[in-house]
């Protein structure tokens, strides 16, 4: 067994956000552990369980490419956060992965947003994912390009090779083949087998990476389901993959943290300040402002 591609570690309680950032731009990933609480991790597993109990990897998706993406036996459950307060409350509004995204994403623009919270579950016979970038979903944004996302893939149960962990090729982020379209990236040689790291890591650790650098879920040769939350932010400016006004809609956001409901898409994306313009208003008001008020 070849492995020497290697993801850096930090410990996510006593992590600085300044050294972590520094690796991210170094490896393009990092993991850290013990992002999450035993308790966080068991209160998420417990608003999620009946939903992916009921989800049907098989069902037909609006692209079949979709599904040849993320392979058989996989349960893909969207809108998360409508789904789980508490993957709404503690996991996307993090403070360690916003004050990542405060270092990645908002240089680049007024506010970031959550792109996607899906529960991706590989269960037993799930083959290896294609090996991607995620940025490739805005292949009509010129190159280069800021940084247009952060990503997560986040552990609900251990991370192991053996049972799907995500698979990781550091360095990939600065390769030359970034700055190509999707379908010329996939028609290179694919990343050598010592090029690939896994992120084994225990229930509540995540790996986080940049949309540029490559990656994909792994194989699942063991008898149980691999269960992790892919979550990722983007520019506030772009249209997220996930539309999350309607994956969360507002009766469901009300209930949540103002911090959760801007995440969401729900506040303007206001660059005047900047010498800009503004995004995402209605009746010329604050969406997260009529929220607040019961307005929308
Ligand atoms: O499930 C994983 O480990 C990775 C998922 C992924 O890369 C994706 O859905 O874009
Ligand atoms: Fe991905």
């Amino acid at each position: 067994m070849t492995v020497t591609a290697k993801i850096e570690h930090f410990q996510a309680l006593t992590a600085d956000p300044v050294a972590v950032h520094a690796i991210i731009e170094r490896d393009g990933a990092v993991i850290l552990e013990g992002l999450l609480s035993t308790e966080v991790v068991a209160r998420v597993n417990d608003e999620v369980g009946a939903v992916l109990d009921d989800a049907d990897p098989d069902a037909e998706l609006f692209n079949p490419i979709m599904k040849a993406f993320h392979g058989p036996c996989t349960k893909q459950v969207t809108g998360a956060c409508a789904i789980s307060p508490t993957f709404a409350t503690e996991v996307m509004c993090h403070p360690l992965l916003l004050a990542l995204c405060d270092r990645i994403l908002l240089p680049s623009c007024a506010r970031y947003q959550l792109n996607l919270g899906h529960l991706l579950q590989r269960g037993p016979g799930a083959d290896e994912q294609l090996l991607h970038r995620d940025e490739a979903v805005w292949s009509d944004v010129p190159k280069p390009a800021p940084e247009l996302q952060m990503a997560t893939v986040i552990a609900f149960v251990d991370f192991t090779r053996e049972n799907g962990g995500t698979r990781i090729v550091p360095g990939s982020h600065r390769w030359p083949d970034r700055s190509l379209s999707p379908a010329e990236q996939f028609a290179q040689p694919p990343p050598r087998a010592e090029q690939i790291a896994y992120a084994e890591m225990s229930a509540g650790s995540a790996v986080v990476y940049t949309g540029g650098t490559i990656h994909a879920g792994g194989s699942n040769t063991t008898e149980i389901p691999r269960r992790g939350a892919h979550l990722s932010y983007c520019l506030g400016w772009l249209r997220t993959e996930e539309n999350n006004y309607l994956a969360v809609p507002p009766a469901i956001a009300a209930k949540l943290p103002r911090k959760a409901q801007e995440l969401l898409g729900y506040a303007v994306h206001d660059s005047i300040p900047r010498g800009g313009g503004y995004l995402g208003m209605v009746h010329m008001q604050d969406p997260v402002e009529l929220l607040g008020r019961d307005e929308l």
